[in-house]
């Protein structure tokens, strides 16, 4: 834990800083000729309100998908504003390469193998446990108003889920005191939005019910009529067709209950507008977890066609304008400056996805990994290397480009910090206090860290291991053979000092560090 006063601490005792100036200590200097009524006066009036929180996760973008992160086929001024506010990092890293697994670090602070949480099905049983501590208890304990908005895929219920009553436990048994989810992923079924406990707009002479083992239904599928789909689609991704795009699984009923795919942009975002509305008065943190730029991608007619890059280039045009709406609303309802935003991806970036959606046809020079090894689902640095922008205009101290090694893992214990509480013996034990780091683009990270995939690599100092995978690679994965999923019977090591790019194995030229590091990882493995 920092020994410093918490952030807020520096507010309340007048600690201000101003960028490149440093900090400014009021006590000790002009605050101290004030008589004391008007120093209490001044004191009442600053009384720090604090600071918001929006984690806006967009799925699947890769470290090279922003313009502020050399894209120059399109543009995404409204995500490159904030990173000319706050801080743009080179090093930040989702916790796995995968989207469960990410997520379930991100709320839990604790790496996903400790619970197994692996890409989950959508009719999965919620993975994280209500018992345990997550992230927004622990704002809530701090005084926070709490809301996720967007994609879920950390499963509901427990077992069986009756989508026709009450969908529990789920993100209100967690710590949230409002969700607006698509359930799992825009590909799976149920294609249904969900309002706390409730499907939205549910008849109930229509109940809903999913299948990801057999046929059900009377709605069209992929395989029979193709001739019904706006994208064809590989096959399991060829099951019920619901506004022209075959999904994973099956579904029957729920027809009023169907999402349409290109309004996904308002309908979010509006969610999101009427929360930050709402609670604007007191502190809250909003977790905005994109579908954007997963598959399947079917823009809206806003952005349809804009990019030149197709469907997954005009869904981050999509992604840019959202993030401009929710930014210009904080500014609107008078919190930006008070709002510490968080803009980062749950894994690397994909092309072909299950969807002929062309992505690779019109992706042209555009580097999605932004020169990186690997992509989504590889144990290579673009799996989890992604886009990080941090903003908080009062707190920020110095702004601008850092190189910290990140992991989204260490916001729990960060924010913990941010909002003043003290964590219990064995709470997000994976997570570090990297509060500094998120406030000064100068300030160092981790030392260490993990990057979960079908593997498990270790980032140590310059090294990065990569541990020998002993399972049998899923055909799914295996057959994507655009992607270098970094699976090896034998240990790799590279040295990122020299070689960030993965190029150059020196295992066995350093059988030593192999062995420590492989020594670290069981160590890892063993902490609770
Ligand atoms: C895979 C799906 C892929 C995507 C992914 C989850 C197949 C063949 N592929 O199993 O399309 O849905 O799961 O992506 O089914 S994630 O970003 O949510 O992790
Ligand atoms: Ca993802």
């Amino acid at each position: 834990m920092m020994t410093s006063p918490s952030l807020l601490g520096k507010l309340a005792l007048g600690i201000f800083c101003f960028g490149l100036a440093g900090c400014f200590d009021g006590n000790s200097t002009a605050a101290n000729s004030n008589t004391p009524t008007d120093a209490q006066d001044t004191a009442k009036a600053t009384q720090p309100q604090k600071p918001n929180v929006v984690i806006f996760y967009v799925d699947d973008l890769g470290y090279g998908d922003l313009s502020s992160y050399g894209m120059t086929a399109t543009q995404t001024p409204n995500i490159d504003a904030l990173a000319t506010d706050g801080i743009r990092y080179t090093d930040a890293h989702s916790s796995a390469a995968t989207c469960t697994p990410s997520r379930y670090s991100l709320l839990t602070g604790q790496y996903a193998f400790r619970n197994n949480a692996a890409i989950l099905p959508g009719d999965a049983p919620l993975i994280i446990d209500p018992a345990i501590p997550t992230l927004p208890k622990m704002m809530q304990k701090a005084g926070y108003k709490t809301a996720v908005v967007g994609k879920w895929h950390l499963g509901l219920g427990r077992g069986y889920v009756d989508w026709n009553t009450a969908v529990k436990p789920g993100p209100l048994e967690l710590g949230f005191d409002y969700s607006f989810l698509m359930p799992a992923t825009g590909d799976r079924v149920p294609t249904v939005y969900l309002e706390n406990h409730h499907v939205v707009n549910l008849d109930p002479d229509d109940p809903i019910t999913i299948s990801y083992d057999e046929r059900i239904g009377e709605r069209p599928v992929g395989t029979e009529s193709p001739e019904l789909l706006k994208q064809q689609a590989d096959l399991q991704h060829s099951r019920t067709i619901v506004n022209g795009i075959s999904r994973i699984g099956w579904m029957a009923g729920g027809h009023s209950a169907e999402w349409v795919d290109e309004e996904f942009p308002s309908v979010f975002t509006d969610k999101a507008i009427e929360f930050i509305q709402d609670a604007k008065a007191q502190p809250f943190l909003l977790y905005f977890p994109f579908h954007d730029i997963h598959v399947p991608r079917v823009p809206n007619e806003l952005f349809a066609g804009k990019s030149g890059m197709g469907p997954r280039g005009d869904a981050i045009l999509q992604v840019d304008w959202m993030t401009g709406r929710i930014v210009d609303a904080l500014k609107e309802a008078g919190v930006y400056d008070n709002t510490l935003i968080v803009f980062s991806s749950d894994n690397g970036p994909v092309m072909d996805d299950g969807y002929a959606d062309q992505a690779e046809e019109l992706r042209g020079e555009h580097d999605p990994a932004g020169g990186f090894r690997g992509g989504k689902y590889s144990a290579y640095e673009a799996g989890t290397r992604v886009p990080m922008i941090v903003t908080y205009p009062n707190g920020l101290v110095q702004g601008g480009e850092s190189s910290a090694l990140v992991s989204h893992i260490d916001l729990y214990r960060s924010l913990a910090e941010l909002v003043s509480v003290d964590l219990a013996d064995g709470e997000a034990i994976d997570s570090v206090n990297l509060l500094d780091a998120l406030l000064d683009s100068r300030k160092s990270g981790r030392d260490e860290m993990l990057e979960e995939s079908f593997t498990v690599s270790l980032r140590s100092g310059k090294w990065k291991f990569i541990e020998p995978f002993t399972g049998t690679t899923p055909d799914w994965l295996a057959n994507k053979t655009a992607i270098e999923n970094g699976l090896q019977a034998q240990p790799q090591l590279f040295d990122l000092s020299k070689d960030v790019h993965e190029q150059n194995d020196v295992a066995d030229q350093f059988p030593e560090v192999v062995e420590q590091l492989q020594a670290r990882l069981q160590q890892i493995r063993q902490m609770n």
